[in-house]
C-alpha cells in the first residue's frame, strides 16, 4: 500500500501522532496538519475505502462518519455559527490521501469554492 493510502492507517494506528478530537468506534476525527480553517478537522472510517463513492456502498458507516462530523461541529462549538463537510473525490477535487476523510471546516466565515 502506498503511503498516500496508509497515512490514515498508521493514524489509527496510533503510529503518527495526531491530535485527536474524538473517536467512536469506527470512526476517528483528528486536526489537518495543513488547516485551510479555524476548525479543520478530518473525520475517517477506521476501515480503509478510497473515498467517498466507495464508502457509499456502506450507508451505515457513512452516516456514522457524517455523524462524527457533527459531533466534532458540537465540540468545536461551530454549529450554530456553520461549517461546511467537504469529500475530495479523485484527481480533480484534489484528493492526495486515499484514505476516505471528511474535512469539517468552519470556525469562520467560509469562502466560496470552486475554479
Ligand atoms: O486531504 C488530505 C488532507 O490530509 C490534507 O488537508 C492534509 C491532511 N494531512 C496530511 N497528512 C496529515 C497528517 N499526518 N495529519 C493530519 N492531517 C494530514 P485531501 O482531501 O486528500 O486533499
Amino acid at each position: 500500500m502506498s503511503e498516500a493510502e496508509n497515512l490514515f492507517e498508521r493514524i489509527i494506528a496510533r503510529e503518527i501522532p495526531a491530535e485527536i478530537v474524538h473517536e467512536t468506534s469506527n470512526t476517528l476525527a483528528f486536526r489537518d496538519i495543513n488547516p485551510q480553517a479555524k476548525t479543520h478537522v478530518l473525520v475517517v472510517p477506521k476501515t480503509r475505502y478510497r473515498n467517498v463513492a466507495e464508502l457509499a456502498a456502506e450507508p451505515r458507516l457513512l452516516a456514522e462518519v457524517i455523524t462524527t462530523a457533527r459531533t466534532v461541529a458540537e465540540l468545536e462549538g461551530i454549529v450554530e455559527s456553520g461549517y461546511r463537510v467537504v469529500f475530495n473525490t479523485e484527481r480533480d477535487a484534489g484528493q492526495t490521501v486515499f484514505h476516505v476523510h471528511a474535512h469539517v471546516l468552519g470556525g469562520e466565515q467560509l469562502g466560496f469554492f470552486g475554479r
